[in-house]
């Protein structure tokens, strides 16, 4: 079977794990669904007669054994993730594990000796405690205990607290022995495919602030209560949501974004005004100054809403990283592999955050995109060609020979 075919078999294996009935996919992270998804993933590396190891916070890396524990050499990590966001789709982090698997299926059939591992870290995304890319963050030394314990989901359990239940080690040691780290990934947008491009190098990644915005007012009777008298919590919340678009739209030139992706209302009846409203904040950007002014921005207009309408006000930052640059010489030697097999490319930025970013204080970073179609994403309309996975196998490979 070529690796075309391979790679379409191992998606409709995965396809039965996380599947929703409107035809997307939930594999939340630290679930028994990323669970099944590693197991499966796994299933298939043995077959190819790869060996596999779990670290102290249920990351799996993947290698083969001939080479020995090459662990203990600097070896090269290809790596993403499996688990995706509720209602998501089925190649975000799942193209660059499986890639990963073809690239070292193929240093073994060359006969190579290419220490190379391939990675599948935990919770990836942030949808259920609003912290990304958690596996690698953790073994990367990115992520505090007083952060895991502040990051609660909404049954009020924090994320250090489930690493626990799940019987993995919230405080790991860090991960050694990289030579560099690699991760090819659907692009999550609409550059290559408006640009005709089958592959884009990946110079930077956006990072995000993610927050929690409380307003607390007054929970009323909404038939008795005069509108001057009035403490409505989801009033000044909708005020805000239309300044996070505004305050990053202004921003629109230096690429940062805002979004309020989550709203919770209370006690959210036709015939109550809401008492309290909570808004969940995502606002990135790769421009740290610009992210911060609409960070500012943000946390001014929140602060007058609540005294102009004498509500109370808790802002809780859950999680805050920097956007990062990724090795040149990496983006250099990559895009001369894909030049060497005449795949015409550009260099570009990531809107999307990866945990390829978590690891440029360890080791030289190199990152691959490929085209999705429309640019959806999170989405179960999300899809990529197998085709394109396969043509960013031949770019790591080419760049794994030649360097
Ligand atoms: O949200 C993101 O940037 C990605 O899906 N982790
Ligand atoms: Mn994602
Ligand atoms: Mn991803």
């Amino acid at each position: 079977m070529n690796d075309l075919d391979l790679l379409i078999t191992w998606f409709a294996t995965l396809d039965k794990i996380g599947a929703n009935e409107d035809g997307s996919f939930s594999r939340l992270g630290y679930t028994d669904t990323e669970d099944a998804m590693i197991a499966t993933v796994l299933g298939f590396s043995e077959l190819l007669g790869f060996g596999c190891y779990t670290d102290e916070v249920g990351n799996t890396f993947i290698y083969d054994k001939a080479l020995g524990d090459n662990s203990k050499v600097e070896r090269t990590l290809i790596a993403s993730h499996v688990d995706s966001v509720v209602s998501g789709g089925k190649y975000d982090g799942v193209a660059g594990v499986l890639a990963g698997l073809i690239v070292l299926k193929r240093i073994k059939e060359q006969g190579l000796n290419i220490p190379v591992h391939v990675g599948i870290f935990r919770m990836e995304e942030s949808s259920v405690f609003g912290i990304a890319t958690t596996g690698s963050k953790l073994v990367s030394g990115q992520i505090t205990e007083a952060t895991l314990k502040n990051a609660k989901e909404q049954n009020g359990v924090s994320l250090y607290d489930r690493i626990k239940e799940c019987g993995f080690n919230p405080n790991p040691p860090k991960i050694t022995g990289l030579k560099q780290y690699l991760e090819l990934h659907i692009e999550q947008g609409r550059v290559l495919e408006s640009k005709g491009l089958k592959l884009g190098v990946v110079s930077s990644i956006a990072a995000p602030v993610r927050m929690w915005v409380k307003f607390t007012g007054k929970q009323d009777h909404s038939g008795a209560t005069p509108m001057d008298i009035r403490k409505d919590s989801l009033v000044a919340a909708a005020e805000l949501v239309i300044h996070v678009e505004q305050a990053a739209t202004n921003e629109l030139n230096n690429a940062s974004v805002g979004t309020t992706g989550i709203i919770r209302n209370t006690p959210n009846v036709f015939n109550v005004v809401p008492g309290e409203t909570t808004l969940g904040l995502d606002i990135r950007g790769i421009d740290k100054a610009s992210r911060q002014r609409v960070l500012e921005s943000v946390e001014l207009k929140a602060k007058q809403l609540a005294e102009k309408r004498g509500l109370e006000l808790d802002i809780n930052k859950v999680s805050s990283s920097d956007p990062v640059k990724l090795s040149t010489d990496l983006q250099n030697k990559l895009s001369a592999a894909a030049n060497k097999l005449n795949i015409e490319h550009i260099v570009m930025p990531s809107g999307a955050g990866h945990d390829a970013m978590n690891f440029v204080d360890i080791c030289p970073v190199g990152m691959l995109f490929i085209p999705c179609v429309d640019g959806i994403s999170h989405n179960k309309l999300e899809s990529a060609s197998i085709a394109d996975i396969v043509a960013g196998c031949d770019v790591l490979m080419e760049y794994l020979k030649s360097n």
